[in-house]
């Protein structure tokens, strides 16, 4: 935390002194493996959150097929009482624990299932594993937005044209621990974002986990499937018959949209 502190004054010198704001004095990038790595008192002036295998790259995919939002729950019980408020006929319930669909809901976590026809007009409420717990952690930040492979493109667009000075990259990871997909997205996103913006690894990067999601992306960027398929959630979504969903999480760029928090816990489609 204090170290991200120190970076955003360090930052805030080097403008002064310069005069000539810089991409590399305004923009910095911290990647959090896990919800509890994240600090507690959101300072970022964008959240971004990851869970490619599979509450994210799930969202993204019902928000471009024309559900009206999505809503994010930690607890299913909550999900169940809120949305007991919601007309029937324009809400859906997806619940997800440890891969499977949580019996007596409508879905359970499969992009695949996101459906114009099932979607459109309709709110997604959703709980999963670890997914809505990463949204919920950042949930203060000014901006959340929701990031995985598919929609890596819009997520820098976004943040080409808005340039936000602090960006937390927040991984969902699995009960607390690391998830490699994750990361390997994080690093996606930076390394475009590099690319965009013409800066280096020293340029935008807030802290060490920063540079290693840049170089694990690097390593992996042509063979994003395989990597996932080796990740062990990956290895228990193939247990669960999901080779599909983990083709389709897979694929980089393949989705032009890009969730964003309305109110706290509701995203929608940025237009
Ligand atoms: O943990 C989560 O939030 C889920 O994305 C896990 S799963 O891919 O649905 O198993």
């Amino acid at each position: 935390m204090d170290y991200c502190v120190g970076r955003t004054q360090l930052s805030g010198w080097s403008l002064f002194l310069s005069g000539i704001p810089r991409f590399t004095d305004i923009m910095k990038l911290f990647v959090y493996h896990t919800p509890e790595q994240t600090p507690a008192i959101n300072t970022a002036d964008c959240s971004i959150v990851i869970d490619v295998l599979r509450a994210t790259t799930t969202m993204v995919t019902a928000l471009s097929v024309g559900a009206e939002a999505v809503q994010v729950f930690i607890d299913l019980d909550t999900l169940m009482e809120v949305s007991e408020h919601w007309d029937p006929a324009k809400r859906i319930r997806a619940g997800e624990r440890g891969g499977s669909k949580v019996e007596g809901f409508d879905f359970g976590n499969s992009p695949l299932d996101c459906t114009a026809e099932g979607m459109a007009g309709k709110r997604l409420f959703v709980s999963t594993t670890n997914g809505t717990r990463a949204f919920q952690r950042v949930q203060d930040s000014p901006t959340v937005l929701g990031a995985a492979l598919i929609n890596r493109h819009e997520v820098v667009k976004y943040l080409v044209e808005t340039k936000p000075e602090t960006i937390w990259v927040v991984g969902a990871g699995w009960e607390g621990t690391y998830a490699l997909e994750d990361t390997v997205c994080a690093g996606a996103i930076a390394h475009l974002l590099m690319d965009k913006l013409g800066l280096s690894v020293s340029d935008i990067a807030g802290n060490d986990e920063t540079i290693a999601a840049i170089s694990l992306y690097k390593t992996w960027q042509n063979n994003l499937l395989e990597l996932l398929n080796n990740a062990s959630h990956g290895q228990r979504l193939l247990q669960l018959n999901c080779q599909e969903d983990m083709a389709y999480c897979a694929t980089l760029d393949a989705v032009n949209c890009l969730p964003i928090q309305r109110e706290k816990s509701v995203l929608v489609a940025r237009v």
